[in-house]
């Protein structure tokens, strides 16, 4: 984009940075490929405006410098849509889809084999209209009841996926774009941490978050909030600018500036459609923003034209529905489960029900922060939320069908599993059992995540057999594990002598082990593997840690005030240097690392791994990324160094692209690995 020179460098400069910056957007959210840091950004921006309230007379309503500024309506005008915004007809199967396409050839009198259809994945947000005049934004507007939705301008404005301007020198004088805004999860949970640390509200789902954001009456809130416009439809433009099929039309809106889907893809006949459904399905969980399905359309114009329409929705067009994530069902009761650390989480017990084909009868609560969020009560009818993998979350309470009867949840004063009193810290959100070691559920978790793959990595010892062993009291520290004779485990019921054998044996080959395992099994408050790495890196041998001042362990790298509070305070414990000492005395031991300083490349970068990599664990490679000095994420930000992407990598290797991330694939790590991990560079001469 070359900016017209005119004789007034002033106006040569705004009309520079003003093309730089209109480039840069179209980069970052239409081609999905920034070209210039955010800093850089921000700093052009920060000169356009300076410029501006230099030379008032200079500012036009579609400078960059106007996405933000606007003042706070009292209320949003009605805006009348010119062009009905319909809704589209669902289909639920396959079955469903077929019949789609087999109507659409009746109609057509065409082979339905030989239909070409445009599909993308359905976003979860909310629909919006956009209306330009001479390539300018006039006005944006909510989807409403379809005919009359409400004039969001102000807000919509603040979108920088939504040009202000339309790309290009021949622009058409009327053009009237539809698409959906969303947020993206990464967007969603920044600002969801942001509302959490200064104790705000936090939004439910980033739809919800999308739908506040837009109705706020002050501009500047919905400018701070992360929303994204992708365009789906042209509902007006001038006859000459039409073609002859959509997605020729959406090449043209991605000409003009607009994001549209990465994911569009033109498809023929029904087992396009199908194949289409389905890989929607297996992407979804790797999509960094919600989708609820896909949406169909025939591609050819003049096919849609002689389609028409239906009542409220288009012959032409469908949207197939992934099974609903969500449900409602019944709180019955509310249990609390003891953690580790003894902290209680509650966990709703529900009146099972299918969502998304796993019948679900328990969903976490989380905190009593949470429970007083949601205003939930043992008897209420609530939504739960299944996606990917994670545990149930209850979304809402459905207010309207509360009954007469319900009860409220509270906190018990006494531990649900020792009768120790429960105490709730200072103003923290977590409530624990003050049982410690006495309490046998804090016990069971104790020894399970000392067993635990990262930590002894004792095989054969799992959940079930680690409650058994605590329960019959043949063990309450992790040094009994070691004093565990075969012939008493296989009178165990279910343990035949083989795998008593097999125990012992694998208890024996755990004994060997390293000194970052070793402290990451003791279960330190907030130490976790790269803590305890170091830990180790830093102090060398145990009898250092354990001695450490609280100063002396915050000049390790990435540990704070907080956790090296953690560490002190359990070195300080008697019982917590006996159960070292026991573990020592039955022969538990490592190789003593070099003493003196490696060389740490990495140090101060952060890393993330993705995907599945061939020759090396993720922990593996997690842990020789941090004893190289680096930070490993599970997040893909600006300040991310590297993203190593192994097979089927997915978001977060889209975000590193987005974000101009280096991105590595696995052999190249491993050539990287083998570089930087000589002996200790500063290692003295004897
Ligand atoms: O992503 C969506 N939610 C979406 C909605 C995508 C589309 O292509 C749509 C739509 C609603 C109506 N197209 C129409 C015609």
């Amino acid at each position: 984009m070359c900016a017209k020179k005119s004789a007034d460098p002033v106006i040569d400069e705004i009309s520079t940075l003003r093309a730089q910056l209109e480039e840069a957007n179209y980069r970052y959210y239409v081609e999905d490929a920034p070209s210039i840091p955010d800093a850089e950004y921000d700093r052009m921006l920060r000169r356009l405006q300076e410029i501006e309230a230099e030379h008032p007379d200079q500012v036009t309503a579609d400078s960059p410098t106007q996405r933000v500024g606007a003042p706070p309506a009292e209320g949003f005008p009605e805006v009348r849509h010119a062009v009905a915004m319909l809704s589209l007809d669902n289909a639920f199967d396959e079955q469903e889809v077929r019949a789609f396409a087999r109507r659409v050839g009746e109609r057509l009198e065409t082979d339905e084999q030989a239909i070409t259809f445009c599909c993308e994945p359905k976003l979860d947000g909310l629909a919006v209209s956009l209306v330009y005049e001479n390539g300018l934004l006039v006005q944006g507007a909510t989807r409403g009841d379809g005919r009359t939705g409400e004039g969001i301008t102000a807000n919509l404005r603040t979108l920088r996926s939504i040009p202000l301007r339309l790309r290009g020198d021949h622009l058409p004088a009327l053009l009237e774009v539809r698409g959906e805004v969303y947020m993206s999860h990464s967007g969603f949970e920044k600002l969801n941490d942001e509302a959490r640390t200064r104790g705000s509200k936090v939004f439910a789902n980033p739809r919800n978050a999308a739908a506040g954001s837009l109705r706020q009456l002050d501009p500047n809130i919905a400018a701070a909030r992360p929303l994204e416009f992708c365009a789906y439809q042209v509902a007006r433009i001038d006859d000459e600018w039409l073609k002859p099929s959509h997605s020729a039309l959406m090449q043209q809106l991605r000409d003009m500036g607009f994001r549209t889907s990465p994911e569009i893809d033109v498809v023929t006949g029904a087992d396009g459609l199908v194949d289409f459904c389905d890989r929607m399905g297996r992407r979804r969980e790797r999509l960094d923003y919600d989708i609820d399905g896909a949406v169909l359309k025939v591609d050819d114009l003049r096919a849609q034209r002689e389609l028409g329409f239906v009542s409220r929705a288009p012959r032409w067009a469908m949207a197939f529905k992934f099974p609903a994530q969500e449900q409602t069902t019944i709180i019955r009761d509310v249990t609390f489960q003891v953690g580790r650390t003894g902290r209680l989480t509650p966990v709703a017990r529900l009146e099972p029900v299918q969502v998304a084909g796993v019948m679900v009868s328990n969903a976490t609560l989380h905190n009593m922060d949470e429970i007083e969020r949601l205003d939930a009560r043992i008897g209420d009818t609530v939504v739960i939320r299944r996606a990917g993998d994670v545990i149930p979350q209850i979304v809402s309470v459905v207010m309207d069908a509360r009954p007469e009867e319900v009860h409220a949840i509270e906190m018990p004063e006494q531990c649900p599993v020792c009768g120790s009193r429960v105490e709730r810290i200072g103003d923290e959100v977590d409530a624990r059992c003050s049982g410690g070691l006495f309490c046998p559920a804090q016990r069971k978790e104790a020894l399970k995540h000392f067993a635990s793959r990262r930590a002894l990595d004792i095989d054969g010892l799992g959940t079930k057999l680690i409650d058994a062993l605590v329960e019959r009291e043949w063990v309450t520290t992790p040094a009994d594990l070691f004093r565990l004779e075969a012939e008493r485990l296989a009178e165990l019921p279910r343990m035949a002598q083989k795998s008593a054998d097999n125990l012992v044996a694998s208890l024996e080959r755990s004994r060997h082990t390293t000194l970052p395992r070793f402290i990451y099994a003791l279960g330190i408050t907030e130490v976790g593997e790269a803590t305890a790495n170091a830990l180790v890196l830093h102090f060398g041998e145990l009898q250092r840690i354990m001695d450490a001042s609280r100063e002396a362990l915050e000049t390790v790298a990435d540990i704070g005030p907080i956790v090296a509070g953690h560490i002190h305070s359990f070195f300080a414990e008697a019982h917590n240097r006996e159960t070292i000492e026991d573990l020592i005395r039955v022969g538990i031991d490592w190789e003593e690392v070099e003493v003196g300083e490696r060389e740490q490349p990495l140090a101060g970068q952060t890393w993330v791994l993705t995907g599945t990599l061939e020759a090396l664990t993720r922990d593996e490679a997690k842990a020789r990324l941090v004893a190289l000095g680096a930070k490993v994420s599970g997040s893909v930000s600006k300040k991310t160094h590297a993203v190593v992407a192994g097979e089927a990598a997915g978001s977060k290797l889209e975000k590193a692209r987005q974000l101009g991330v280096e991105v590595m694939d696995e052999q190249t790590l491993l050539n990287f690995l083998g570089q930087h991990e000589s002996a200790p560079s500063s290692e003295k001469a004897p």
